[in-house]
């Protein structure tokens, strides 16, 4: 029963973690498929374990916080959801239901398109008010973004006195690919996939960005008329057609369950060629009193289900297996696919783990491999079809494939290290996480300027980028005088960091950035931390003792103290600057843009540091505020565009009261 509990517990938290990384943050880390099976594990067991249920459970709420952005809007009729089948099984079920009803449907089928879902108002025929569906109940007002919707009418062809219908904004594949493809260009973090850029697009302040992301709609419901009967969907649909309005592009009825079940799979068959991306397709009986009859429960309508596709699967060879070497040493697989479409964009790499992935899969260079993608987001290989002619069982190298010294597995692990701290690609892998934002922040030092100083031999440490001389960075092709200017002011800039930030940026295994803070604002100087013994970091509320451990071996070794006198020399702050307040503003990142005039720039990073947050030089999707003053530039407007929220000095403060 313990564990019914706890796992129900785990499931809540598991799953209200990935509606913020999907609703609020768009950038999800699973896929829709999985998704879906924990929240209908967590669905069952609350059923046959209602005594563990909880008010707050996400099963009855779907969907993320309305934004404080953009207005409210409350729904008068609610913006239902659908209930999910995974299997003929579930289909023939719900059929099932239906008829146990004392209904004998005709269904209509069409596609589930992945977008979002977006409530459209005409008042007299015109286009007066549009919202995003919210938590069902209460949405937001994005009526300018929705104007900019090519496929949406501003006026219909009947001046009805009201009509509210309901659709899907999603971004067609090939606007998608086309905008990634510029994204990538241009350096941005590119949307993973069509749902969220089409979820990215809709939020911005500026509609003018919206209007670039060549948004379209398809409309599958009415939710209110005023001026006209419906008897059923496929009526309403014809309706909706002769209005002006793109209706789901295909609503087929089908007499029996089977009928459905072979629509559904005729679409499932298209699926990779449609220009959109569907994630299922739905099933609703036709007949608006029979809809009546059926009525709905507290979450969705009895009257349809959706059928959810399992993730898209396809065949390809593998061409060849990369070794990568990470910051500590990990080597890991990579492989290198003949390229090919799968779920809306090309792949041609997946990781393949470590070496028991590829021996459990017994996956070898020349082999047929099933590739999906997992959260139609991340390659990765479900099993091998058949090994390619005189294929070999893989073995990991022996060797380190960049300094070729002989590797190590530890016992208990699964990964393959090389333990050679002169090896060229751990340093480079070292170095550019101690530059990186999160770490150092040092801006311009990025991978591709690091490799060459590597590679030139002028890098050996990480205190060798404090005494880089301009004339050695302005040699580096397609760097000048200034670049190298601003590259030595960056470095001599970051000296003046929190101690907090030169513990993240050691790279001490198991010390992310929260420990780096907690040991930062524990012992206040490295020298305090050099001499903690294990009983003492392990005493910070938040440290486990494989991390105090960490901590230790790590300052206990010759070199790392070494590092750190040399740092000392160089003149790197070793010391925390900052008192801790609170957590408030944990996990949160800040951008400081234009003239302060309330506070300096640094006392605006301390007074956000000792309340648990960072800043950050530049604006990304990862920012959660801009704090801009005076004629605030390129950054407010980049903020803009990604939707990112802007406070003013006056906000901040009272954010910090
Ligand atoms: C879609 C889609 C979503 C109507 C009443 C409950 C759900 N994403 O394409 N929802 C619905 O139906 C609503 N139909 C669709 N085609």
């Amino acid at each position: 029963m313990e564990q019914i509990e706890a796992r129900m517990k785990q499931l809540r938290e598991t799953i209200e973690y990935h509606n913020k990384r999907y609703y609020e943050n768009d950038a999800p880390e699973i896929e829709d498929f999985e998704y879906d099976r924990l929240l209908h594990e967590l669905i069952a067991l609350e059923e046959q374990y209602p005594v563990f249920a909880t008010p707050d459970s996400p099963t009855k709420h779907v969907g993320g916080k309305a934004d404080a952005q953009f207005t409210p809007v409350e729904h008068t009729v609610v913006m239902e959801s659908l209930q999910d089948g995974f299997s003929e099984e579930d289909i023939r079920a719900f059929d099932k239901r239906v008829r146990d009803a004392d209904v004998k449907p005709v269904y209509i089928v069409e596609p589930k398109i992945d977008g979002l879902s977006v409530s459209l108002e005409y008042e007299n025929g015109v286009f007066v008010r549009g919202s995003t569906r919210g938590d069902g109940r209460v949405g937001e007002d994005i009526t300018a973004n929705l104007k900019t919707v090519r496929t949406i009418p501003m006026r219909i062809s009947v001046p009805l006195p009201y009509l509210e219908v309901r659709g899907e904004v999603y971004m067609s594949k090939e606007v998608f690919l086309a905008l990634t493809a510029k994204q990538e260009n241009e350096g941005e973090k590119p949307f993973k996939n069509p749902r969220n850029a089409a979820a990215g697009s809709l939020r911005q302040k500026d509609s003018r960005i919206t209007r670039e992301r060549k948004l379209d709609i398809f409309v599958f419901n009415v939710q209110q008329i005023r001026g006209e009967t419906l008897g059923s969907h496929k009526q309403s649909l014809d309706y909706l057609k002769k209005l002006g309005f793109t209706t789901v592009p295909f609503y087929t009825p089908c007499d029996s369950i089977d009928a459905a079940l072979q629509e559904i799979d005729r679409i499932g068959q298209q699926r990779g060629q449609l220009p959109f991306d569907i994630d299922g397709a739905v099933i609703k009986v036709d007949d608006f009193a029979q809809r009546d009859v059926l009525g709905s429960t507290s979450k969705f309508p009895k009257w349809a289900i959706a059928y959810k596709y399992p993730p898209e699967e396809k065949e390809t060879t593998l061409l060849d297996i990369e070794i990568n070497v990470g910051r500590t040493g990990v080597l890991t697989p990579t492989g290198v696919f003949e390229p090919t479409l799968l779920a809306g964009s090309t792949v041609g790499r997946a990781t393949l783990h470590n070496q028991d992935f590829i021996t459990e899969k017994d996956i070898r260079i020349g082999d047929t491999v099933i590739i999906r993608k997992a959260g139609d987001i991340i390659p990765e290989v479900v099993s091998v079809v058949r090994h390619g002619e005189n294929a070999a069982p893989y073995e990991m190298p022996k060797f380190c494939p960049s300094c070729g010294e002989p590797v190590v597995r530890e016992e208990d692990e699964a990964a393959i290290r090389c333990v050679n701290p002169d090896c060229p690609s751990q340093l480079l892998r070292t170095l550019i996480h101690f530059c990186s934002r999160d770490a150092m922040d040092i801006e311009g030092m990025g991978e591709a300027v690091l490799e060459t100083f590597v590679a030139k031999g002028l890098v050996h440490t990480a205190d060798d980028l404090f005494h880089l001389r301009k004339e050695d960075i302005a040699a580096i092709d397609r760097m000048g005088d200034k670049s190298a200017d601003n590259l030595l002011a960056a470095a001599e800039k970051s000296k003046q960091n929190d101690l907090s930030r030169l513990l993240f940026a050691l790279g001490i295994r198991h010390i992310g950035q929260k420990a780096g803070a907690l040991l930062a604002g524990h012992f206040g100087t490295i020298d305090a931390i050099m001499d903690a013994t294990e009983e003492e970091i392990f005493s910070i509320d938040g440290f486990g003792a494989i991390m105090a451990k960490s901590v230790v071996d790590f300052f206990a070794l010759p070199a790392s103290r070494e590092l750190i006198e040399r740092f000392r020399e160089s003149g790197v702050n070793l010391q925390s600057t900052v008192e801790k307040i609170d957590n408030r503003f944990e996990g949160e990142t800040f951008v400081l843009t234009g003239a302060l005039s309330k506070f300096t720039r640094k006392e605006a990073s301390d007074l956000i540091e000792a309340r648990g947050g960072k800043t950050a030089s530049s604006v990304s999707k990862k920012t959660s505020f801009v704090l801009a003053g005076e004629d605030a530039g390129s950054k407010l407007q980049k903020a803009n565009e990604l939707g990112v929220r802007v406070i003013s000095e006056d906000e901040f403060l009272s954010m910090i009261e």
